[in-house]
């Protein structure tokens, strides 16, 4: 096979027509209104409110400062439990916080947060559980509200991959005190940088929007230490652009699955991650988990070997955020707690995955990935 003449990437931005975008830049000129609350920032702010199906949501200028602005919402002190398995900015933003993140081991099935092992990390220090639904993948949402019930806990999900998951026909955004979303370039909606808080608390939604906005109240009053977590007009625009063209993008992504699905699923040691009939996928990733005894080659030599064919896979999360030195000292890194965690960061694998990479180039990534199966049994 040969290699893609092209870098393939693990993913490429969904761009909207640059004329329609060009229109909108014409708007803000004429208006000369450039960031704080625009025009176009309240448009979008209503139209993904009505696409996520949230009560309330809060636009950000990125899914990190997002974080912290959920965390402060609530505030919250001392420690808050949390997965490993997941982007640098989960556990930094809760560090950022002034406050200690406890890793918890997860799931083998979702790769999310193990809800069975949160409660004998919950100490008098807990005051919340920050889940990600990795991949998009949802939590045990059931189950999290049960145990933040009983030991009266806050939840706050990440949920930088899950735009538009729905469980049972219930959106994400309406799970856990506030859900976090991330519109950065790589994810499936982008606003180039950006994110966005939903909360069903309309008192909570006041508050986001204070803290974002350095806690000003009025021209007179700032009531509380706020920060600067504004979206600007340029890329509110860009995320009304975009929002058109999600459900499209959406539909050529489902149908890319398959075909990776279709080529790969009967293979010895690929496994792909578990999709529930009952919830509607973000289509964010594309992820496999590679046995290395059943397959034959490591998931490192796997990703190594794709780049030789141009293709550029992820190993999205490795490392482990446990393993992270600024994590070293923190009691809940030990591997000995993370054992799902720590074996499952080196078998799983990104591939491309977006519209334009197209049904045949899905195929063939997986024809030259079986090849490398082929070739070792040779
Ligand atoms: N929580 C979770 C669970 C997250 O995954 C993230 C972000 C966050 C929180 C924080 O949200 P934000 O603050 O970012 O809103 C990327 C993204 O930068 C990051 O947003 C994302 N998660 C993470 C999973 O992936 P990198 O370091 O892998 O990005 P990079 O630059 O290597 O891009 C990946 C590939 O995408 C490139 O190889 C090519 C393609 N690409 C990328 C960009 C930026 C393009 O084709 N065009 C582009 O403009 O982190």
């Amino acid at each position: 096979m040969q290699p893609f003449k092209k870098p393939i990437y693990v993913t490429r931005p969904l761009l909207p027509s640059m004329e329609n975008y060009i229109d909108r830049m014409e708007d803000i000129w004429e208006s000369q209104w450039i960031t704080n609350n625009g025009k176009q920032h309240q448009k979008l702010e209503k139209e993904l409110k009505d696409y996520l199906k949230v009560d309330n949501l809060s636009l950000i200028n990125n899914g990190t400062i997002a974080l912290q602005i959920a965390l402060k919402a609530l505030e919250l002190e001392g420690e808050v439990i949390t997965t490993p398995f997941t982007f640098a900015a989960t556990p930094h933003a809760i560090s950022w916080n002034g406050l200690k993140p406890v890793f918890c081991d997860i799931d083998p099935k979702t790769l999310n947060i193990d809800a069975d092992k949160i409660e004998d990390l919950i100490t008098e220090k807990t005051s919340a559980i920050l889940a990600v639904h990795v991949f998009g993948t949802p939590c045990n949402v059931e189950k999290i509200k049960k145990i933040a019930d009983k030991y009266d806990l806050k939840v706050i999900y990440d949920g930088a991959h899950a735009f538009g998951t729905e469980i049972n026909e219930t959106a994400i955004g309406n799970y856990g005190d506030i859900t976090m979303y991330s519109f950065h370039a790589t994810k499936l909606f982008n606003t180039i940088e950006g994110g966005a808080l939903a909360c069903s608390d309309s008192e909570l939604k006041d508050k986001i929007e204070l803290l974002k906005n350095f806690g000003i109240k009025n021209e007179e009053e700032v009531v509380s230490i706020g920060t600067n977590g504004k979206m600007n007009e340029f890329q509110a625009a860009m995320g009304l652009e975009v929002l058109k063209k999600v459900e499209k993008e959406r539909r050529k992504r489902k149908k890319i699955k398959k075909a990776y699905h279709n080529e790969l699923k009967d293979i010895d040691g690929i496994n792909f991650i578990f999709e529930s009939e009952f919830v509607k996928s973000s289509q964010q990733y594309l992820v496999i988990r590679i046995n290395e005894k059943e397959f034959g080659l490591s998931r490192d030599e796997v990703y190594k070997k794709l780049k030789k064919y141009n293709i550029f896979s992820r190993k999205y999360f490795y490392p482990l955020c446990s393993n992270y030195p600024c994590y070293s000292d923190v009691k809940s890194s030990n591997k000995v707690n993370l054992l799902t965690a720590n074996r499952v960061v080196d078998e799983v694998l990104s591939l491309p995955f977006y519209g334009a990479l197209g049904i045949n180039n899905a195929k063939k990534i997986s024809k030259i990935i079986k090849s490398f199966k082929e070739n070792i049994s040779d």
